[in-house]
């Protein structure tokens, strides 16, 4: 692996032999749904990032919850791992194999089972794509509560399993608060109904919540219930040209206090993050500088929705006016709905990809942190590599980007060649950094097989050992995505 993290020993897990495949492949219903060949299986075992690769020799696409039960049942059984995957987009290595573990897939599971227009809950399987998750709700005039970059790809159960964040997360809060019930084929081959489409259920212990950011550790969530939002009439956006960090801080307080309840995201983006997409762009979408005519050293992408377009345009206008006449924005513009918005976000969605574009596997960092040191990571990071010779003049980028309206940074480090060294500059230096200042070394993105041994910098080991505890009563033999979440021991 090209990870930065020493990869654990392979686990005394069996290895796949004919007599295997050929039980899994009546299992899931033969071979339309069970791939041994080479060309299938490279895309399952390398994951987005290009960082991770695993070495499978079966990847499973069980037609049903009950297929995926019962293929779980085997493996465990037959003393097996198994990795769980979904879009496969995921940017920690949780979703692909470390070693030859069989990969589960959930693409077959993509149907949207029903939309409660009273109620706004809608049941889907977990293979359902983001994207036509929101274009089926879109006709009920709802919207899922849940947004981010690699919508046309991601699964919803992959979202619930990384209890994804993205860009309504200020707006619409965590997946623990709109996920209704799942349905979860567990280790031992229990399917378990925990499909509620109640919005309030206290009947004892929550125990959805355990398998909501698991990673699929715990079970393989197959089916979900969902909060569904009304979907706004109006959206519009502001991108505005900011000066100093300072003011980018006034200008979230301003926008809170302007925008109320209107405000459906604040998203921050620096100016070496905006270059990379300027300078990278290959997109049918031709990207331009929003404000080329004020080259601030930040930006904020700040969104309101609604169900009154006049009544959102003008809170939007006051909070302009404002940020303008307290000095906080430099510069800015407005789009409301169509390309021009479309545009806006493209560049804000784009980043990661341009990132990818530019050469080695990028390091990602995505981090909680607190408001007051928030772009420091930023600066100290970028003069830590500088020190060391990694500059824009060596190719090398740091760049900071991300959801501030939740205090979650995005920092990536961009370099055009595969160099360990700047990984080793970069690591533990910055869960340190992270953890001494009392933030979480994973905001949205979870653990996976990056971030495993390090989760004690954001967890005591009291915890740690309760999660362990939980994993053995659930999967008592490791079978779930082994080598993930927690520390190898
Ligand atoms: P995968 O990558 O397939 O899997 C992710 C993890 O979940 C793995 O550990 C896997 O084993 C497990 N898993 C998947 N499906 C299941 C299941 N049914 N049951 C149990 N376990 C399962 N994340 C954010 O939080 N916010 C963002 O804004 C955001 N933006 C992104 C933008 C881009 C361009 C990309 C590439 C990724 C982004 N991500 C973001 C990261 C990623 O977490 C999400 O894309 C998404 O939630 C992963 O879903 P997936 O279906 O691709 O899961
Ligand atoms: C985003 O907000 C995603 O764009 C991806 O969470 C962040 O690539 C990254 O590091
Ligand atoms: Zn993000």
């Amino acid at each position: 692996s090209l990870g930065t993290a020493p990869t654990p020993p392979r686990h005394s897990f069996d290895k796949i032999s004919a007599q295997h495949i050929s039980a899994l492949k009546q299992i899931v219903g033969g071979d339309a749904n069970c791939f041994t060949d080479a060309t299938s299986l490279a895309a399952y075992n390398a994951d987005w990032t290009g960082r991770y690769r695993g070495s499978s020799q079966l990847a499973l696409r069980p037609p049903t919850p009950r297929a995926v039960a019962d293929a779980l049942k085997y493996c465990t059984q037959h003393g097996l791992a198994v990795v769980p995957q979904g879009g496969n987009t995921g940017l920690v290595g949780g979703g692909v194999p470390v070693y030859d573990e069989v990969v589960i897939s959930t693409a077959a599971l993509n149907a949207v089972e029903s939309v409660d227009a009273d109620s706004g809950c809608v049941v889907a399987g977990a293979g359902v794509v983001l994207q036509a998750l929101d274009e089926e709700l879109a006709k009920h005039n709802l919207m899922v509560p849940l947004d981010l970059g690699a919508k046309g790809s991601c699964h919803i159960g992959g979202n619930v399993s990384t209890n994804a964040g993205g860009l309504r997360y200020l707006r619409y809060g965590s997946l623990h608060g709109s996920v209704l019930g799942l349905e979860v084929a567990l280790a031992d081959g229990t399917l378990l109904d925990l499909l509620s489409t109640c919005r309030k259920d206290n009947t004892g212990y929550d125990l959805k919540q355990l398998f909501i950011g698991a990673e699929g550790t715990l079970g393989i969530v197959t089916r979900v219930a969902l909060q569904a939002a009304p979907r706004p009439s109006s959206v519009q956006a502001a991108w505005i040209g900011i000066q100093t960090f300072e003011d980018v801080r006034r200008a979230l307080r301003l926008a809170r206090r302007h925008l109320g309840e209107t405000l459906s995201a604040f998203e921050f983006v620096d100016r070496a993050s905006l270059d990379v997409v300027l300078e990278g762009q290959h997109a049918s979408m031709r990207l331009h500088d929003p404000l080329p005519d004020n080259p601030t050293p930040f930006h904020a992408l700040v969104e309101v929705s609604g169900s009154n377009e006049a009544h959102d345009t003008e809170k939007l206008e006051h909070f302009l006016e404002a940020a303008s006449e307290e000095g906080i924005a430099v510069d800015g513009t407005v789009a409301s709905g169509g390309r021009q918005l479309a545009e806006l976000w493209a560049i804000r969605e784009g980043i990661s990809e341009a990132l990818a574009r530019r050469g080695a596997p990028v390091y990602k960092y995505d981090v909680s942190i607190p408001l007051s040191c928030w772009y420091d990571i930023v600066t100290d990071m970028r003069a830590r590599l500088s020190e060391a010779g990694y500059n824009d003049s060596s190719g090398v980028r740091v760049v900071g980007y991300g959801h501030m309206g939740d205090a979650n940074m995005h920092l990536n480090i961009s370099s055009l060649e595969v160099d360990d060294r700047i990984g080793n500059l970069i690591e533990p230096w910055v869960y340190e950094w992270v953890s001494s200042r009392g933030g979480s070394i994973s905001a949205e993105h979870g653990l996976g097989q990056m971030k495993a041994s390090a989760i004690g910098y954001s967890k005591h080991p009291e915890a740690v050992r309760l999660m362990a505890q939980i994993k053995d009563v659930l999967d008592p033999s490791g079978t779930l995505n082994p080598y993930k979440v927690l520390p190898s021991s």
